[in-house]
């Protein structure tokens, strides 16, 4: 594989624990972007990054088994750390200045990184917001754009994965006194991207443990569907008239003090459709239950066909057009934000449309984690887990103060 570096900004992935992982590697594995190449690390505990992460990875990137292991593949507690992120934490610190030294390096030349975790576990949970701390000051003075993609816990799981999701978050998004550990951290619910995949008929291909979540085959839907935003983001750097550099995403937002935000896509649109309506359906495909009214920061980015965009059928005017009129149409007013259009390959004949919603009112997807926090919290105390109790108190307040700013 092999890329340009005039042409595109170069990112990095760092899949944390077996959600983070499989995510990344399934975008290493599609192969639809040039803009990742080899920077992709995982980080797992416990004996996990093995079979599907591997061989993927060793195929796409055309290099042995044992070549991913050496390179990409950090295993942080070969024990494990059984769904305690506090553990993970704990693990990493003990070794960051060689883990950060490794990822560092196989890294190297990213302007940005992703960092992949499902914030319901142990290992990501834990690892993710301690990480993007640790890169922000090893990729200095040239600086590093940090972003995290928190996948939330389906409704049905366990009251302690809501627990850690919470935890998580506050770490993420207030946990550094008060600062954003990563500089914008994207939500995707599982929950309602499991209902997205659904509603569209995807029927999910490839393997996914029966024994995961009890979501079943889901997860690769899941998964693609985060990948495809992703590749979305990144083709939006490609060079052309205009270009949205990473630094949009996140600093920017970050001057209004929006740490978080969230993808929705409309894919395989009818060519002709109108762009306002189209970008309304990605909107309703939001990858968090949210009100759009309250959002802050809105990008969109469409992909067409280059015969269609060279014909001069959709323009980036007619887009910002579009984009306007949604926006009154919604209610949004003064967002942050811009466009893209970034061609699609000859054999496409739809549009894809993504939408970057930033700073929304977190209501409709935290108060029912919320509620379970707090139970979790009760049987702490019952227990007397004062660890726990002190980090979950914190981050309750850290998390309360981000969310009424
Ligand atoms: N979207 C998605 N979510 C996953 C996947 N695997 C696990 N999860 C979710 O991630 C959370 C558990 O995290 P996991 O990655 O197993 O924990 P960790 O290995 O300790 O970081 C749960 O909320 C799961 O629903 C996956 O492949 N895709
Ligand atoms: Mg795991």
């Amino acid at each position: 594989m092999s890329f340009d570096r005039r042409t595109y900004p170069s990112w990095g992935l760092v899949g944390s624990g077996t959600a983070g992982r499989r995510v990344a590697s399934q975008i290493v594995a599609r192969g639809e972007t040039d803009a990742v190449d080899d920077r992709v690390v995982f980080l797992d505990t416990g004996h996990a990054v093995r079979g599907g992460t591997l061989d993927r990875t060793a195929s796409a990137l055309a290099i042995g088994r044992g070549e991913v292991n050496d390179r990409h593949v950090i295993t942080l507690d070969p024990t494990g750390v059984g769904g305690d992120f506090l553990e993970a934490e704990r693990a990493i610190e003990a070794r960051a200045p060689e883990v950060s030294a490794r990822i560092s390096r196989t890294l190297e030349g990213a302007r940005a990184v992703v960092h992949l975790c499902g914030v319901g576990g142990g290992t990501g949970a834990g690892t993710v917001p301690f990480l993007a701390e640790q890169l922000s000051d090893a990729f200095e003075p040239d600086g590093l754009a940090q972003f995290s993609l928190a996948v939330w816990p389906f409704e049905h799981e366990p009251t302690r994965r809501h627990f850690n999701a919470v935890c998580a978050l506050s770490r993420l998004v207030a946990g550094d006194e008060g600062s954003p550990t990563a500089d914008m951290t994207i939500l995707a619910s599982n929950s309602r991207l499991a209902a997205l995949a659904r509603s569209t008929g995807a029927s999910p291909t490839g393997t996914t443990p029966a024994n995961d979540v009890g979501a079943g085959g889901d997860l690769t839907a899941i998964n693609e569907r985060l990948a495809t935003a992703l590749e979305l983001v990144f083709e939006s750097g490609r060079q052309g008239d205009h270009v949205i550099t990473p630094s949009e995403y996140a600093a920017i937002p970050r001057r209004r003090g929006i740490a978080h935000a969230t993808f929705g896509t409309a894919l395989g649109e009818p060519v002709e459709s109108d762009l306002e309506s189209a970008i309304e359906r990605a909107t309703e495909n939001a990858f968090v239950p949210l009100d759009p009214s309250t959002a802050e920061a809105v990008s969109v980015v469409v992909r067409a066909p280059e015969p269609r965009l060279a014909a001069g059928d959709v323009t980036r005017g007619e887009l910002e057009e579009a984009v306007a009129a949604w926006e009154n149409a919604r209610g949004i007013r003064g967002a942050v934000g811009t466009t893209k259009l970034v061609s699609a390959s000859a054999a496409s004949e739809a549009l894809d449309v993504l939408v970057f919603l930033g700073g929304f009112d977190l209501d409709p997807l935290l108060d029912p984690s919320v509620e379970r926090y707090e139970r979790e919290r009760e049987f702490l105390d019952d227990a007397n887990h004062h660890k726990y109790l002190e980090h979950a108190d914190r981050a309750a307040s850290d998390l309360e103060r981000y969310r009424s700013d």
